[in-house]
């Protein structure tokens, strides 16, 4: 598939197999003990095997293709700065769900997207530990392990399962918006549930497969919902800013769906949280 002069399914060739060789160093740590450090807040983690994972991938990408850009989680929170344009740019979570790769919670994906022209154009979200590979490349349809995805197609927020995440921000403030955001959209929504699976990648990737109708989430980066934002689009769902219009992936704030009703009536029911951009 060719977009914009640029061989899609080549990129998603070579991001599926190094996906596959950052999973293979998930798997060798995930029940081990882990040497933490924290981040932003006592609750934003990163241990040895996110910087390995991030330095396997940039390697082997950077090497393949050395005129496209790429915007990590471990290099910006070692201080590189996000470059986000029209260039081909690669956004990498070497491991989303850092907190459940600590506690061996397995819901841990590697997510590794990539923008042409400012849109996603491919994505792999691969969890190692359950053996689950979602991809999807622009115009190509979503698949879990090959086999193809598509979003529930609900319409009906009173017969919704809703995904949200608290985040790893501790700020009271916030957290307090956050919990009204949820009290509101079981409240008033009257959905069937909740859920939080501690991975944004993996949220959007179940909402593509069609397991939940929605997901949002204020204060994540973009490297936590780069890739999936084109694995749920090509799944037949629908990704969106909450405020309003296109997906913006440096707005720290995205809601996903199963139909544009369901995203349109969950973001009438959210206050914003602000975050500064990535
Ligand atoms: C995590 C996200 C999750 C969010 C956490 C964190 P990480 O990514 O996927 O949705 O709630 O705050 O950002 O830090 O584990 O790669």
């Amino acid at each position: 598939m060719a977009f914009d002069g640029h061989d899609l399914n080549d990129y998603l060739q070579s991001a599926i197999n190094v996906a596959k060789a950052g999973g293979e160093l998930i798997i060798e740590t995930f029940y081990k003990e882990k040497s933490i450090e924290t981040k932003s807040s006592s609750a934003d983690l990163v241990t040895e095997t996110d910087k390995a994972v991030e330095k396997l991938i940039f390697s082997t990408l950077k090497n393949k293709y050395p005129q496209h850009s790429f915007i990590g989680e471990e290099s910006v929170s070692d201080g590189e700065a996000v470059e986000y344009t029209d260039n081909a740019t690669w956004m990498v979570d070497p491991v989303d769900g850092t907190c459940n790769f600590v506690h061996s919670f397995p819901t841990v994906a590697v997510s590794i997207g990539l923008t042409i022209n400012k849109q996603a154009v491919v994505g792999v979200v691969y969890n190692p530990i359950l053996n689950e590979m979602y991809t999807a490349i622009k115009g190509g349809g979503a698949f879990l392990n090959n086999k193809p995805i598509k979003v529930s197609g609900q319409t009906e927020l009173c017969k919704s399962l809703i995904i949200h995440e608290l985040g790893s921000g501790r700020e009271a403030d916030k957290m307090e918006i956050n919990r009204q955001n949820i009290h509101r959209v079981v409240q008033e929504g009257k959905v069937h549930g909740t859920r939080s699976m501690g991975s944004a990648a993996l949220n959007m990737s179940f909402v593509a497969r069609g397991a939940a109708e929605a997901y949002f989430e204020y204060g994540l980066h973009c490297w936590d919902y780069c890739a999936a934002t084109i694995i749920v689009q090509e799944a037949g769902g629908c990704v969106r800013d909450p405020g309003g219009g296109e997906v913006d992936l440096m707005a720290r704030r995205v809601i996903g769906g199963s139909s544009v009703k369901i995203v349109e009536d969950i973001s009438k029911l959210l206050t914003p949280i602000e975050f500064e951009r990535d």
